[in-house]
């Protein structure tokens, strides 16, 4: 089943050699004689690719050929990781390659490892859309991904005396998964006016003109399924000077460094990733990147449907266009522009057809993260653009105040354009009303933005636009790849691995909860992925840990929300406990691993802190001699998705504890309870529907309400403030200096005591607390524990991102699944 071809290629061991040194020999023009594992890596690379390219164009002739409506999937990161293990397991005969690599004396985990990661992501929404194009291929839907070919991706994080430093990832050097399309190009306008007048007719023209011309190049990478022959398709803009641009009488008349300026200029659109997750800037090259990505998609979106020759009206069956959060938002009045202005449709006409072809997901409700766009900048950057949003306004605003005549306040409120100096343009408002369904990404979080951002939305278009698809996440790249010992546990009991592609069957796991053989081998299996990552930080950590203590994970983007600082503060806690006991308090103490991981963004100077908290702590109390074994501290350097795929399979404790109403869904806690490892989590995002499917006895939840946030905010300001004595004697050992110049983390500090604690830390410390002692006392009765785990593994079948895709393609996109031929 798991075999893709029976054509050409290699069968055999000694003919995948032949294949990976023909190209270490030709495409690499390598000698034989130093080649190193990373020759062996591209040669392997290359031997797989040439496999995948033959049913990638394949499945494009099908689906074309089919003529049925496909999903775009814009997002402006994929958090891809590496391609190289995905594409042996989809193609099939990774066996004959890894003995066949054992002939050239290599070992496959090394080749696999010499493979840099695609981290065109900042995180969770990234990876997201990652795992999306893992399902949409594997389930067999036309479907294709379209971002940005970053030059550089999301920072390497070094950290340097404690400190983040940032450096860049120039990841290109070598991708053997891309392909040039130099033949397939759009010219993107930026700038210039828009002129006006009538036609014959008496009809309203708008031309737009003048402006500045960028040039966008196609680079595409094949997307294999899972046990199925189709390919689908993520296509890169890369962004060039256009012949314009490229001014060659200025190359010619000595302008040289002019004209290579111009061409820099053009390229600097796609350079670089922003790497804020979260904190909207208004930066006018980020505004560039978005419409240079919307307007070069949806020309090639346009033109693939123009060559079927049908009518317009016709589109939105052809047609499905998701847009990821509102940094593609633009696309909306681009598509309106389009139909009107190039098309000649009527207004009415064309904004039927771009709503109907339009979804919008939201992934966010803190307000720092709402984009908005000032008018002076898009009536500079976009001039048409511009004024079709204005007259989307309109319209809109006519429709209210024709159907809530009597709320005066209700316009002001959902204008697209927000009345501030500058006046700025509302992007999520403009998403909402450009789409016709809205989703969140937990239960949780699409009740929120319906009772808090869209409030008034709800009112206006009925709760019907409104839906909710809890976030899943891919079990071949997250259970079968990072865990293959597990999954290949799981695949002897459940007969064979097709489980992986039909998650829910994984609840019949629960029958073998009590077998002592299956139990045992579960054990050892949490072990050795314990063992492994113990061998890795003491590699780069230079920190000896003891792969029996409780291993305590918290890995994601560091940020207030999420709260490291809580998990930290906690840390001390405990650190300060052992320093008070007596030896023989300490024998009953159970010993523990706290390990972080996560980038900051560059100017998020408050998370940058928590990050050199963090490692002050670590050099503190790793090399205390009264603790020894019983507490260790990591932080992980430059926290990425092959990294993570070595880190999660090793938790007994995943830490997912926001304040609650802050995190939309999460999507680590997920694939942290997949992998064998309990939540220790608030009442928030998919947390809680992780708490409904394994039961309330196999998580650990803490922590206040999302209802009670309000007023428990409200009261900082307004009543007297009583420190919890335990975190009080946290902040006491920081502002003595314990761990350091305390004048470092006073902002940290201060933040709690003065400044209204908005994250509610101290609201939740000693709930926090407590629970992580119950934790300790639970980690103590290892076969409970290890039945929680169990249990908990086989609940997760909710949670495959299959489940997720087919929910969009039912309720959101009305696609259906091309089916190849044969799966021989
Ligand atoms: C404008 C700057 C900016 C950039 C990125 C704002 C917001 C973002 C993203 C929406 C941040 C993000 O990654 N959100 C995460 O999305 C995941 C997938 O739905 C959720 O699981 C996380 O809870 C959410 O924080």
């Amino acid at each position: 089943a798991w075999k893709k071809f029976s054509a050409k290629g290699f069968e055999t061991k000694d003919e995948f050699e032949a294949e990976a040194v023909r190209h270490i020999e030709t495409t690499l023009a390598r000698s034989l004689f130093n080649c190193d594992e990373f020759a062996a890596y591209a040669g392997t690379a290359l031997a797989f690719r040439d496999r995948l390219v033959i049913e990638w164009n394949k499945t494009q002739q099908r689906h074309t050929f089919a003529d049925q409506k496909r999903v775009y999937y814009l997002s402006l990161e994929f958090l891809m990781g590496r391609a190289l293990d995905n594409a042996m397991l989809n193609v099939g005969m990774k066996d004959i390659a890894k003995d066949g690599l054992a002939d050239l004396g290599f070992r496959m985990e090394d080749v696999i490892a010499q493979e840099r990661d695609a981290a065109l992501g900042n995180g969770g929404l990234g990876r997201l859309a990652a795992c999306f194009l893992d399902s949409l291929a594997t389930l067999n839907y036309p479907a294709w991904g379209y971002a940005l070919r970053y030059r550089y991706g999301i920072f390497r994080q070094e950290i340097v005396d404690g400190y983040q430093v940032e450096v860049p990832d120039y990841w290109l050097d070598f991708n053997p998964w891309e392909f040039p399309r130099h033949d397939v190009t759009v010219d993107v306008q930026f700038y210039g006016n828009v002129r006006k007048y009538q036609d014959q007719s008496g009809k309203q023209i708008s031309v737009w003109e003048n402006g500045e011309i960028v040039t966008a190049v196609a680079y595409d990478a094949p997307i294999p399924g899972n046990a199925t022959k189709t390919t689908n398709n993520l296509r890169l803009w890369s962004s060039k000077a256009s012949h314009g641009e490229f001014d060659f009488t200025k190359f010619n008349s000595g302008e040289y460094e002019q004209s290579v300026a111009d061409q820099q200029r053009a390229e600097t659109i796609s350079a670089v990733l922003y790497p804020n997750d979260s904190l909207d800037r208004g930066k006018e090259l980020r505004l560039k990147q978005q419409y240079f990505w919307c307007a070069a998609s949806l020309f090639d979106i346009v033109r693939r449907f123009k060559k079927s020759k049908k009518a317009w009206k016709d589109f939105p069956n052809q047609v499905a266009i998701q847009l990821n959060d509102t940094h593609p938002t633009l696309a909306i009045p681009e598509l309106q522009r389009i139909l009107i202005d190039q098309e000649g449709l009527e207004w009415d006409e064309a904004w039927a057809i771009v709503q109907a072809t339009f979804g919008y997901t939201n992934h966010t409700v803190l307000p720092e993260a709402l984009e908005k766009w000032s008018v002076p900048l898009l009536q500079h950057l976009l001039p048409r653009h511009l004024q079709i949003i204005y007259d989307i306004n309109l319209q809109f605003l006519q429709y209210v105040e024709r159907n809530f005549p009597k709320d005066r306040d209700m316009l002001g409120r959902v204008s697209i354009i927000e009345e501030s100096q500058p006046k700025m343009v509302r992007m999520a408002y403009l998403a909402v009303i450009g789409s016709h369904k809205v989703n969140g990404v937990a239960e949780l979080h699409s009740d929120l933005i319906k009772t808090t951002i869209f409030k008034d939305f709800v009112k206006i278009y009925g709760p019907d636009k409104f839906t909710n698809v809890t976030n899943g996440i891919t079990p071949r790249r997250w259970l079968h790849q990072a865990n293959p010992r597990l999954s290949e546990l799981i695949a002897s009991k459940l007969g064979g691995f097709e489980y992986l592609n039909d998650l829910t069957t994984l609840h019949k796991l629960e029958a073998f909860v009590d077998d002592k053989e299956f139990r045992k081998e579960f054990q050892e299996i949490k072990y050795a992925n314990k063992v492994r990552l113990s061998q890795y930080i003491k590699e780069k950590n230079g920190v000896a840990v003891n792969p029996a203590a409780l291993f305590d994970i918290q890995v994601k983007r560091m940020h207030e929300y999420k709260r490291q600082q809580l998990n930290i503060f906690g840390v001390i806690h405990r650190y300060l406990e052992i320093k008070d006991m007596t030896p023989e308090e300490k024998k009953k103490v159970q010993p523990r691993v706290s390990i972080f991981g996560g980038k900051a963004a560059p100017g998020y100077w408050m998370a940058k802190t928590v990050i050199h908290l963090i490692n002050q702590v670590g050099k503190v109390v790793n090399a205390d001699k009264d603790v020894g074994d019983l507490l260790k501290v990591i932080f992980l350097e430059d926290y990425n998705v092959s990294k993570a795929e070595i880190i999660i399979p090793a938790s007994d404790i995943s830490e997912h504890i926001s304040t609650a109403g802050t995190e939309a869904s999460g999507t680590s806690n997920m694939k942290f309870v997949l992998n064998g490892g309990l939540i220790i989590g608030t009442c928030d995002g998919a947390n809680i529907e992780i708490t409904r499917e394994v039961g309330e006895e196999n998580i650990f939840l803490f922590g206040n309400l999302s209802e009670d946030v309000e007023d428990l905010r409200h009261a900082h300001y307004y009543e007297e403030f009583n420190l919890d004595p335990m975190l009080d004697r946290v902040f006491t050992a920081i502002r003595e200096g314990v761990f350091g110049d305390a004048g470092q983390f006073s902002a940290l500090v201060d933040g709690i005591v003065d400044h209204g604690d908005y994250y509610l830390v101290s609201d939740d410390f000693k709930s926090y607390v407590d629970t992580q002692r119950l934790i300790d006392e639970a980690y103590k009765k290892q076969d409970e524990w290890l039945t929680k785990t169990i249990t908990s593994v086989s609940r997760m079948g909710f949670f495959s991102s299959d489940r997720c895709i087919d929910e969009y393609a039912e309720m959101i996109w009305n696609v259906e699944p091309v089916k190849p031929q044969t799966n021989g």
